[in-house]
């Protein structure tokens, strides 16, 4: 599949960004949306026998897959959406620099699963001065299927958090929180400083979605280095039997079952 944009971004986009600390970008055609769907419903039907990083959380209907991480090494296709074209040149774009995948993630918030505490990603991300992310909407993203929601215009600095990382809750009650539906295949990118949380999937259908993460090249190709470190971290919670954390903070609101 060629991962091609429906226009390039433009000024007007790029100020549109650094404005409100966010944009919207059309990514995949009709056409390619289904392709796209596929290699996601292979990711998700990859069990557990390799050495992408899958994670689980409990609902009221069993454990569900609720994330896969480190999953370009073993899709062609994926790596190629998130590492060539479209996907670099916009990273690079709103970074004002050249931009390399850091890290990606599929999040799956099937029927039943939880959202996401209000949080900024700075914080989960301490390795790297200069990322971008970006959710690609596999399905339609809704209101009722949890899409996130963002506050725009309030990326400029770190705001006051909890102790899990999360922002706190006086300053959430202060802020305007904005619902972003996307069409599938549509892609919001957010500034690293974007507030952001999403609610649960109280729908009967799942609400997939592919985060990648791009960093400034300057500052290192520095992906299999975080993933190392994550891998090593997944052995050593496998022998120790604790839960292990989807991220550096705790802004899950899932129950993780390992
Ligand atoms: O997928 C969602 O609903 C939100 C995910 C999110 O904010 C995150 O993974 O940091």
């Amino acid at each position: 599949m060629e991962a091609v944009a429906r226009r390039e971004i433009s000024t007007a986009d790029i100020d549109h960004f650094l404005k409100n600390g966010w944009l919207l970008t059309e990514t995949l055609t009709d056409n390619e949306i289904e392709k796209f769907r596929k290699w996601i419903d292979d990711v998700q039907n990859w069990g557990d026998s390799g050495k992408w990083l899958n994670h689980y959380e409990q609902t009221e209907s069993g454990a569900k897959l609720c994330r896969t991480e480190y999953f370009t090494p073993f899709h062609e296709g994926l790596r190629e959406l998130l590492t060539t074209g479209q996907m670099i040149a916009t990273a690079s774009l709103l970074l004002k620099e050249p931009a390399v995948l850091y890290k990606e993630k599929i999040n799956y918030k099937l029927a039943g699963g939880a959202g996401w505490e209000p949080h900024q990603d700075a914080p989960a991300y301490p390795f790297v001065d200069s990322h971008v992310s970006c959710m690609i909407a596999v399905d339609d993203s809704t209101i009722e299927n949890g899409c996130l929601e963002i506050v725009s215009g309030a990326h400029s600095k770190l705001l006051p958090m909890h102790e899990n990382g999360c922002i706190r809750q006086d300053i959430v009650a202060t802020m305007t929180w904005k619902p972003v539906e996307l069409r599938a295949g549509q892609t919001l990118w957010f500034h690293s400083l974007t507030p952001h949380r999403s609610g649960d999937n109280n729908s009967r259908r799942d609400r997939r979605a592919v985060y990648p993460t791009f960093n400034a090249l300057s500052e290192g190709d520095l992906r299999e280095g975080y993933y190392k470190r994550k891998l090593e971290e997944f052995a050593n919670h496998a022998q120790t039997g604790d839960a292990v954390r989807l991220s550096l903070i705790d802004d899950f609101r899932g129950k993780k079952v390992k």
